[in-house]
C-alpha cells in the first residue's frame, strides 16, 4: 500500500452533485452551497444543496429498491462481494481519497493515507464477510410447534454523519446497513462532503444496484432534519453532538417511531497512576487527545494524573506538545493541520480564553497559528478543576486539561462525573487496579495503557449521553435488523 503521498501531486475534485438513484443530480431547488479549505479559508467549488425534496426522491428511490429493486433480495454472498469490491476500489484510490479528504477536512493527508483510509477498507472488508453469516435461531417453544427467528433488515436507513472522520463515519453507517440488507439515504456534514460523494461515485462503478445507497449533502436543520422527520424512514443513525443527538430522538418520536442510534459527545477521562510507564502514559496522552486536531468524540480531554507523579507528567507532557508540528495538511512533516471551519475555530479559542478566565494555569499554546485558515497551537492547562468549563464541556479541539487526584476511588468518582460515558482510559502496570477502573467507568470504552485503538471487530459507543447502541463488531449489526419471530404447528 502507498504510505507517502508528494506535496505537489495535484487534487482530484470528484462529483459535487447529489446521488441518487445510481445517478447524479443537481438539487430540486437548484442551490449550491460553498465547500472551503480550512487551510486556507478559500472556496474550493461548489456543492449541490439539498433539501427536503431531495430527501423525498432519495427516500423513494431506498423505498423503491428495498422493496422491488434487488438489494435484500440478492444473495447474501452476493451482496458481500460487492462490499469486497468497493473496499477494493477504495484501496486502488487511495490517494485520490486521502488527499480529498485533507483538502476538505484539514487533517495531515500522512494520517488520512495511514490511518484514516486503512480503517475505512478494514471496515467494509469485514462487514462484507458477515454478509452472509447473519442467522436467526430455532428456539424449542411449548407445544407441537416449530419457532424460529429471522433477522432482517430494518428497511430504508437515514444516516446523518459529521465531518471530523468523513470518510470513516461513512464506512461505519454503510457497511453494516448495506450487509444486513438495508437501503440508505446519507447525508454528510456541510463541511466536508467530498470525499463521500467519490466514494458514491465507487459505489456505482462497483455495481450497486439503483436507489441502495443515495447521498445528499446539505445542511443539518434542513437535509438532517427532513431524514429525522420522515416517516418513510425506518430507522435514523447519527453521529454528531449531543445537543443535535436530542433533536433526533425527538423527531423520531414525534414521526413514525423509527429506531434511532446515536453515536455523541464525550468528555472522556485519562487517568495516568504513578506506577505507570510514563514514556508510554505521556505519549499515548498526547496522541489521544491531540490527534485529528482534537476532534475525536472519544479525545481523551480530561487526563487525571495522580499526585505522585503530577509535577514529571506536566513538565514532559508540555515538552511533547511543544514539539508537535502544526502546519499545511499536505506537507509530510504535518502532525497537525487546521480546525475544520471558522465555528469550530471560534469555539476552541472560546473555551481556551474561559480556561484562562477560570484561572487554570496554561502551560503552552493558547493562540492562533498564523493569519490564514483555522490552526490553533497545542494547548495545555494545568491545574484545572472539576468545576471548570474546559473540564466540563467538549472542546473538540487541541486543548488539554490536567486535573491532579490522590487515590483511586476518589479518581473514579471524579471521572464518571459528567453527562458523557463515551470512552476512557487508564494508565498504570498494576493489574488490579487496571480491572477495577476498567470495571467501575461508565463507559463504552475502556483503554488500558494505549488509547485510540479502534477495530472494526471491536464494538464502539456511548454510555449515558454519549449515545445510544453501538457501532463496529457484531454487536453493530443488531442495530440494523428486526428479530422476526416464525412459528409453524406441526
Ligand atoms: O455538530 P452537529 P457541529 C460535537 C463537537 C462539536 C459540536 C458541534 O463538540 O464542536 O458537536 O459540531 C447534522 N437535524 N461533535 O455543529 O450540528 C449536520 O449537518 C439533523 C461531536 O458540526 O451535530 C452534520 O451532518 N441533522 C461529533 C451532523 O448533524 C442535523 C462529531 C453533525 O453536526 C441537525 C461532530 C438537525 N437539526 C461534532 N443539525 C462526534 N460524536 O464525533 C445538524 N445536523
Amino acid at each position: 500500500m502507498v504510505t507517502s503521498i508528494r506535496p505537489d501531486q495535484k487534487v482530484k475534485i470528484g462529483p459535487t452533485q447529489l446521488l441518487i438513484n445510481n445517478e447524479w443530480v443537481n438539487s430540486v431547488s437548484g442551490r449550491c452551497f460553498q465547500t472551503i479549505n480550512p487551510t486556507t479559508g478559500e472556496i474550493i467549488c461548489d456543492v449541490a444543496e439539498a433539501d427536503a425534496a431531495d430527501v423525498d426522491q432519495a427516500v423513494k428511490a431506498a423505498r423503491t429498491a428495498f422493496t422491488r429493486g434487488n438489494w435484500p433480495q440478492m444473495s447474501a454472498t452476493k451482496r458481500g462481494e460487492l462490499l469486497y469490491k468497493l473496499a477494493d476500489l477504495i484501496e486502488q484510490n487511495i490517494v485520490e481519497l486521502a488527499q480529498l479528504e485533507s483538502l476538505d477536512n484539514g487533517k495531515p493527508v500522512t494520517d488520512s493515507l495511514n490511518i484514516d483510509l486503512p480503517l475505512v477498507i478494514a471496515c467494509y472488508r469485514y462487514y462484507a464477510g458477515w454478509a452472509d453469516k447473519i442467522q436467526g435461531k430455532t428456539i424449542p417453544i411449548n407445544g407441537s410447534y416449530f419457532c424460529y427467528t429471522r433477522h432482517e433488515p430494518i428497511g430504508v436507513v437515514g444516516q446523518i454523519i459529521p465531518w471530523n472522520f468523513p470518510l470513516l463515519m461513512q464506512a461505519w453507517k454503510l457497511a453494516p446497513a448495506l450487509a444486513t440488507g438495508n437501503t440508505v439515504v446519507l447525508k454528510t456534514a456541510e463541511q466536508t462532503p467530498l470525499s463521500a460523494l467519490r466514494i458514491g461515485s465507487l459505489i456505482v462503478e462497483a455495481g450497486f444496484p439503483p436507489g441502495v445507497v443515495n447521498i445528499l449533502s446539505g445542511y443539518g436543520p434542513t437535509a438532517g432534519a427532513a431524514i429525522s422527520h420522515h416517516n418513510d424512514i425506518d430507522k435514523v443513525a447519527f453521529t454528531g453532538s449531543t445537543e443535535v443527538g436530542h433533536l433526533i430522538m425527538e423527531a423520531a418520536a414525534k414521526s413514525n417511531l423509527k429506531r434511532v442510534t446515536l453515536e455523541l459527545g464525550g468528555k472522556s477521562p485519562n487517568i495516568i497512576f504513578a506506577d505507570a510507564n510514563m514514556d508510554a502514559a505521556i505519549e499515548g496522552t498526547h496522541f489521544g487527545l491531540f490527534f485529528n486536531q482534537g476532534q475525536c468524540c472519544c479525545a481523551g480531554s480530561r487526563v487525571f494524573v495522580e499526585e505522585k507523579c503530577y509535577d514529571e507528567f506536566v513538565a514532559k507532557t508540555v515538552e511533547r506538545a511543544k514539539q508537535r508540528v502544526v502546519g499545511d495538511p499536505f506537507d509530510p512533516k504535518t502532525q497537525q493541520g487546521p480546525q475544520v471551519d471558522q465555528e469550530q475555530f471560534n469555539k476552541v479559542m472560546g473555551y481556551i480564553e474561559s480556561g484562562v478566565r477560570e484561572n487554570a494555569q496554561m502551560l503552552c499554546g493558547g493562540h492562533r497559528v498564523g493569519d490564514r485558515g483555522f490552526f490553533i497551537e497545542p494547548t495545555i492547562f494545568a491545574n484545572v478543576r472539576d468545576e471548570m468549563k474546559i473540564a466540563q464541556e467538549e472542546i473538540f479541539g487541541p486543548v488539554m486539561s490536567i486535573i491532579k487526584f490522590k487515590d483511586i476511588n476518589e479518581v473514579i468518582e471524579r471521572a464518571n462525573n459528567t453527562i458523557y460515558g463515551l470512552a476512557a482510559a487508564v494508565w498504570t502496570q498494576d493489574i488490579t487496579k487496571a480491572h477495577t477502573i476498567a470495571n467501575s467507568l461508565r463507559a463504552g470504552t475502556v483503554w488500558v495503557n494505549c488509547y485510540d485503538v479502534f477495530d472494526a471487530a471491536a464494538p464502539f459507543g456511548g454510555f449515558k449521553q454519549s449515545g445510544i447502541g453501538r457501532e463496529l463488531g457484531e454487536y453493530g449489526l443488531q442495530q440494523y435488523t428486526e428479530i422476526k419471530t416464525v412459528t409453524i404447528k406441526l
